[in-house]
């Protein structure tokens, strides 16, 4: 593709401020949502085409769902693996991880599963992941420790091989269909052998699962204490980038105002300027509307 590079969307005098802050910044946040890897291919949650739109959030992304049905389950989660690894970083995740290079002070927490910002080679002790990876994957027996972080296998087993369209077999309208042949039932559902989904190698009886923080459970405690520790009360926070998140889903939406009342002022990115909720976030200093891997690898140069 031509290295032309495109058109700066970044107004001349927020973008001349918002450095002028940055190079005087010595603590600095960034939290990440799925907008961030929007370019990258990976769809949203939201948005037009998202996760929530063609999938019921409800049906999948919880423990109660897991109990219930856990090859649909692990069939939504080996599908997502296998896109995030087709995907691949872009220059808005090699920017931040540059800045966590260069920046003593710079914190990164990601509300991403999709590993693309380790792939980008952001440096692990600068990188929160506030709601675990797809490529972890743990024990579900609750008395079990057993964990296995970067497990890229894809299929992870070979019952979770993609159907050879790429078709997600998970989305409402795939089930909406079997549930119609069915219907007919001459159609038998390809029903996932709870034998041949993920087993645990250490308690034997317990099935893996997906190693990411579903609705209703809490964040990782170690992740936790860690953002505490860096956000400790007396030290101001100069500044929090706000990237490619709706900023809904708590508690992480609620580091913006944890750093704002530690002092940091707040620049927004963002491709959709109503998508962004009227929180206290909202009144950004600085809001650059557009595709975050064309704005942040600028206003971070
Ligand atoms: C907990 C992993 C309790 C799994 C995820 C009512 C009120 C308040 C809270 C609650 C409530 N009811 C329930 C809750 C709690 C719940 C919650 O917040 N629910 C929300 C929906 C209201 N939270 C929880 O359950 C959390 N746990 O509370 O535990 C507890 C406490 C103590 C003890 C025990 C238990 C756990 C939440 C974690 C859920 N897991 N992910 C998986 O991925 O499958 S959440 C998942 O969704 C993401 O990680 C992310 O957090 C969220 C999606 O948000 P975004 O990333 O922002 O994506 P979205 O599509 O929304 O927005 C994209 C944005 O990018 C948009 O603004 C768009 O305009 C922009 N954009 C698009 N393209 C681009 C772009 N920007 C720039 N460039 C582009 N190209
Ligand atoms: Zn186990």
């Amino acid at each position: 593709a031509s290295s032309t590079a495109r058109p700066s969307i970044v107004p001349p005098k927020d973008l001349e401020s918002f450095q002028e802050h940055l190079s005087k910044s010595t603590r600095i946040l960034a939290l990440l949502g799925a907008g961030l890897s929007a370019s990258s291919g990976l769809p949203t949650f939201r948005g037009a085409g998202g996760l929530w739109r063609t999938h019921e959030a409800t049906e999948l992304a919880t423990p109660e769902a897991f109990g219930r049905d856990p090859g649909l389950v692990w069939q939504f989660y080996s599908y997502r693996r296998h896109m995030a690894l087709q995907a691949k970083p872009n220059p808005a995740h090699y920017a931040l991880a540059e800045l966590a290079k260069k920046k003593d002070g710079f914190m990164t927490l990601s509300q991403n599963v999709d590993g693309l910002s380790p792939r980008a080679g952001h440096p692990a002790d600068k990188l929160k992941l506030l709601h675990g990876s797809l490529f972890d994957v743990k024990c579900s027996d609750f008395f079990c420790k057993y964990t296995e972080s970067s497990n890229y296998t894809d299929p992870i087993v070979p019952a979770l091989a993609i159907p050879t369209d790429d078709a997600d077999p998970t989305t409402t309208e795939a089930r909406k269909a079997r549930d119609l042949d069915i219907a007919d039932e001459n159609v038998d559902l390809p029903e996932i052998d709870l034998r041949h989904l993920p087993q645990c190698p250490t308690c034997k009886h317990g099935l893996l699962r997906p190693g990411v923080v579903w609705f209703g459970e809490m964040l990782p405690t170690t992740v936790m204490n860690d953002i505490a520790n860096w956000m400790e009360e007396d030290q101001k926070i100069d500044l929090i980038m706000v990237i490619g998140t709706s900023a809904k889903v708590y508690p992480a939406a609620g580091y913006v105002d944890l750093a704002r009342a530690q002092g940091a002022r707040v620049a927004v990115i963002n491709m959709d300027k109503n998508d962004m909720p009227a929180s206290g976030m909202y009144k950004g200093d600085w809001f650059f509307q557009g595709d975050a891997a064309q704005i942040v690898p600028e206003i971070l140069k």
